[in-house]
């Protein structure tokens, strides 16, 4: 009760900090009926700072600091501010990079958990000014600002409420300290365009945690920089509820307004450190925040729009050893659909390196993602279209729906909740993107659409969805049509839109296997999504062109190769390299039974192709079995020396994925009488949080020509579990024999 009433205080709160006015803020009565707390809900709009981070659609994070020069993600707090020396920093190339990316904001971690400060506080000795940078003159802060100013781009700063080096740190002294470095910050850099506050938080340095003062946080950056959003321990800004850059499919952008409260924020922000980005699973990301269902049972309504934030890397910080792993440009485009396309504001983070430069393989994949992007975006194929719509206010036509922006938009025609909206093009054209957008100053109103072809006969859905919001892009496979239908379905009140736009992706290609081992020959297809595209493709591993073998029909392959192949339309737009490795096989798999066909990798051999999988389960490098063990045999057809076995397991219980019992090694020369080689007990309980990695592995000089890896499942989800006696997962990416 007491945790309830203080939920309410604090959603009160927060809520008085919401605009005067409360355009974005409502309360629902005792007294409302259901069609007034729909009609209610329709009409919750976003301030006007709301409006103008929404317009942003895609931002920079940077993510910089003592952890940089240390390989850390959380610092200690006791670092020596003597390790934090870039070499050759330069703001203006981290600020042209990303405006150059399409990115309208960067915001810089001025201060992370380990208090590390990267402007000469007054308040603190641990900061750059004891840094042997710039001899103690340097101020990352405001040299990042200035360049954004330079460059005519937004600037926010990320400050860690929590911090593991103040002394002060949980007492009431520290709400004075944080509330001086927010002035700080505040007051001698000019403009500030957002304040990024985490919702991480722990022990500070003398075992303490802090009661943080948000409301005085808020009212300082509300009378200092009233244009700034405060994300996402803050009234304007919410945090999408996951790391993994992808957010919901139905995003509602006006939510109960209990979703703005702190504690609750904090339950399910980053509790622990990880090597990565912290991926929380289950119902922080449920599929629905703001559907009748759940605005009918809430006191207020709030708009409050999601926001997604990812590293372009596994961690938030630079480390050299990620500089293979950064994102692909395809991996950034589908995070770009998924964020910006549901909903969403997209905040990439990209980490300046050791140099205080952001390094080149995020500079390169940043620019292929730009060149995509717009390559995909650059004609709107519904330019020069006949449109007419079954209903539209007065003034309100179809020609403000080709146009970008809020100022000419289409609306229904006054209580009207439903409309079809009809485009015919001046010749058929194949496409397979896309793109709405409503009028978010009147509100949030769609809540179910279709898109129809008219194939000569009749009309037929090619895709459906619920939200729309500020932006929705839709991706399906490719469709021919001269006559295209948009249905609104159902809305809260008459729905306005202010775009809609058709593109064709970038073509895509299927590699037919898409690689694996054999014994005498392969037959290798190559299928694109569309006829008439060219294929290219190359045998040795080197990067396809237009200049490469022109495929022509199926590659019969009689040794190990590497294809990687590329599809070019007739707009002379090429795809995203695909890639097949195939080898001639010394050695064979065999499953007792195979993995989950949900899980299954990309095909048998991902268990011993040298890759070890992210921490998303679902990423194609971990095998899958539910329920069951994992019994894999190795069978090298001759008789080898061998030293060493290892597998590696994923535990990510949340998720209903927990490490092996046990894991058992053995090694046979017939295939039928094996000798453990190891067998290794898990002694972790399995209540651990998060998701992490753990390697068993057995040694010792052995000859053999089989080697069998048994991993024993959990079976069930133990007692205690949320799963409990569901069926438990065992997820291995990688077996290495040596
Ligand atoms: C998390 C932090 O703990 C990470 O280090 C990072 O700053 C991320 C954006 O938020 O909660």
């Amino acid at each position: 009760m007491k945790k309830l009433i203080s939920i309410l205080l604090i959603g009160l709160l927060v809520a008085s900090c919401q605009d005067p006015g409360g355009t974005n803020f409502v309360t629902i009565e005792p007294e409302d009926t259901y069609d007034e707390i729909i009609k209610k809900a329709a009409h919750v709009v976003p301030s006007e700072r709301q409006l103008n981070w929404q317009d942003l659609e895609f931002t920079a994070f940077c993510h910089f600091g003592v952890n940089t020069f240390t390989d850390r993600e959380w610092g200690t707090g006791t670092e020596d501010p003597a390790v934090f020396n870039p070499t050759e920093f330069d703001a203006m190339q981290w600020v042209t990079t990303f405006r150059d990316a399409g990115m309208k904001m960067v915001i810089v971690t001025a201060k992370h958990h380990d208090g590390f400060c990267l402007w000469p506080s007054e308040y603190t000795s641990h900061s750059v000014k004891s840094s042997p940078w710039k001899d103690g003159n340097g101020d990352v802060v405001g040299e990042v600002a200035e360049a954004c100013r330079e460059a005519g781009m937004k600037f926010g700063v990320y400050l860690s409420p929590w911090d593991r080096h103040e002394q002060s740190y949980g007492t009431d002294e520290y709400n004075d300290y944080f509330i001086n470095q927010l002035t700080e910050l505040l007051t001698n850099y000019g403009m500030v365009d957002e304040v990024w506050f985490d919702g991480a938080c722990g022990e500070g340095p003398n075992g303490k945690r802090q009661v943080y003062d948000w409301l005085r946080y808020y009212r300082t950056i509300r009378e200092l920089q009233p244009q700034a959003t405060i994300a996402v321990m803050g009234p304007d800004v919410r945090w999408v509820g996951t790391e993994s850059g992808y957010g919901r499919v139905m995003e509602w952008s006006v939510v109960p307004y209990e979703s703005t409260n702190t504690e609750n924020i904090a339950e399910v922000s980053q509790q622990f450190e990880t090597d990565g980005v912290y991926i929380p699973m289950g119902d922080k990301m449920a599929h629905d925040l703001g559907s009748r269902s759940k605005i009918l049972k809430a006191r207020a309504l709030v708009w409050y729009p999601s926001e997604v934030d990812v590293s372009i890397r596994p961690g938030w910080f630079y480390h050299e050893s990620q500089d293979g792993l950064v994102k692909s440009p395809e991996k950034l485009l589908d995070i770009w659909f998924s964020s910006v396309g549901r909903n969403s504001l997209l905040l990439l983070n990209v980490p300046p390196d050791k140099r205080g430069l952001i390094h080149e393989n995020d500079v390169r994949a940043l620019m292929e993602l730009k060149k995509v992007r717009d390559e995909i975006f650059d004609k709107n194929l519904l330019d020069g279209a006949g449109i007419k719509s079954t209903t539209s206010a007065f003034g309100k036509g179809t020609g403000g729906l080709l146009v970008p922006g809020r100022d000419k938009y289409w609306k229904a025609g006054r209580g009207k909740t439903e409309a079809d909206i009809e485009f015919n093009l001046e010749k058929e054209e194949t496409f397979d993107c896309l793109i709405l957008q409503e009028n978010i100053e009147l509100g949030q109103r769609v809540e179910q659409f279709s898109l129809e072809i008219w194939t000569g006969e009749r009309w037929k859905e090619i895709t459906r969805s619920t939200t729309i919001g500020y932006k929705r892009m839709l991706r399906f496979s490719p469709q021919t049509a001269q006559r295209l239908r948009l249905r609104i379905l159902q809305s809260r009140w008459d729905p306005a839109l202010s775009f809609v736009g058709l593109y064709k992706r970038m073509p895509n290609l299927r590699i037919e296997p898409g690689g694996g081992a054999f014994s005498e020959q392969i037959e290798v297809e190559m299928r694109t999504d569309v006829d008439g595209n060219d294929i290219y493709y190359t045998l040795d591993g080197s990067e396809p062109t237009e200049f490469s073998l022109k495929y022509t029909g199926p590659v019969t392959l009689d040794g190990s190769a590497v294809i990687r192949a590329i599809a070019i339309d007739n707009r002379g737009v090429q795809g995203f390299i695909r890639q097949g490795v195939y080898t001639k096989a010394t050695f064979s798999l065999n499953f007792k039974s195979p993995p989950s066909p949900k899980y299954p990798g990309k095909d048998q051999l991902t268990i011993v192709d040298g890759r070890k999988g992210m921490m998303d389960f679902a990423g194609g490098e971990w095998l899958g079995w539910e329920g069951e063990d994992m019994v894999v045999t190795i069978d090298y057809n001759e008789v080898r020396d061998l030293e060493k076995a290892s597998a590696s397991f994923l535990h990510d219980q949340g998720s209903w994925i927990f490490h092996p019992r046990e894991v058992i090694f053995e090694t046979s020369m017939d295939g039928r009488n094996y000798r453990i080689w190891g067998r290794l007990v898990n002694d972790e309980h399995w209540d651990q949080s998060g998701a992490r990695r753990k390697e068993f592995a057995a040694s010792g000089q052995r000859q053999a020509r089989y080697v069998r890896v048994t991993a024993k499942s959990m079976g069930t989800c133990p007692e205690g579990h949320v799963g409990e006696g569901g069926k438990a997962w065992v997820f291995c990416d990688e077996i290495t024999i040596e």
